[in-house]
């Protein structure tokens, strides 16, 4: 998998989403997902909310494959300046947060998002689990198996090998 950093305003969803990643509160078809703590980092909201928000991307950015820059649907308005993105050399992905929530506007917070310099933006309801197997599907690299695939690759192996 590889090592996200998850950014975003307080109450944007950060820990709510890392949660949902290490499958403390969310299934997905039925299988948890699980361990994987070392590949997502949870920041402090406070980071976005201060003139430091720039340096603290570009620093932090170094301990992860790709940073996300989180935003709620819920959002009356962004903090993000334009193009923040020329901070970071990552990958840097937007991630709308709480789509599910009554109210919620994720056009407006993808909008936002884009003028802050992400070109690929991912729609997520942590509550719910809805979008978060597509970032899951992003994170992975080849070697990786996600969860509910493991079932359907023993049972291929098993009939490969004649074994289970
Ligand atoms: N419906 C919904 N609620 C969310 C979602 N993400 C976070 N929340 C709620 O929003 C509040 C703040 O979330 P939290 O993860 O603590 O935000 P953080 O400050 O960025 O870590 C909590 O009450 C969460 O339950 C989401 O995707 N959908
Ligand atoms: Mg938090």
């Amino acid at each position: 998998m590889k090592k996200i950093i998850l950014m975003g305003r307080s109450e944007a969803g950060k820990t709510t989403l890392t949660q949902a990643l290490k499958g403390e509160t969310i299934t997905y078809r039925k299988t948890q997902y699980i361990n994987y703590y070392d590949v997502i980092i949870d920041t402090p909201g406070e980071y976005m909310q201060t003139a430091r928000l720039g340096r603290a991307l570009a620093l932090y950015s170094y301990e992860a494959d790709v940073v996300g820059l989180l935003l709620s649907a819920t959002e009356p308005y962004s903090l993000y300046p334009p193009n923040i993105t020329c901070m970071v050399n990552r990958d840097v992905i937007g991630i709308v947060t709480k789509t599910g929530e009554k109210g919620a506007r994720p056009d407006r917070a993808a909008a936002w998002l884009g003028i802050a310099g992400c070109r690929k933006i991912f729609y997520v309801d942590s509550r719910s689990g809805e979008g978060v197997a597509e970032i899951f599907a992003y994170l992975r690299e080849a070697e990786d198996e996600l969860p509910w695939e493991k079932e359907q690759n023993r049972k291929q192996r098993g009939e490969e090998y004649g074994t289970e």
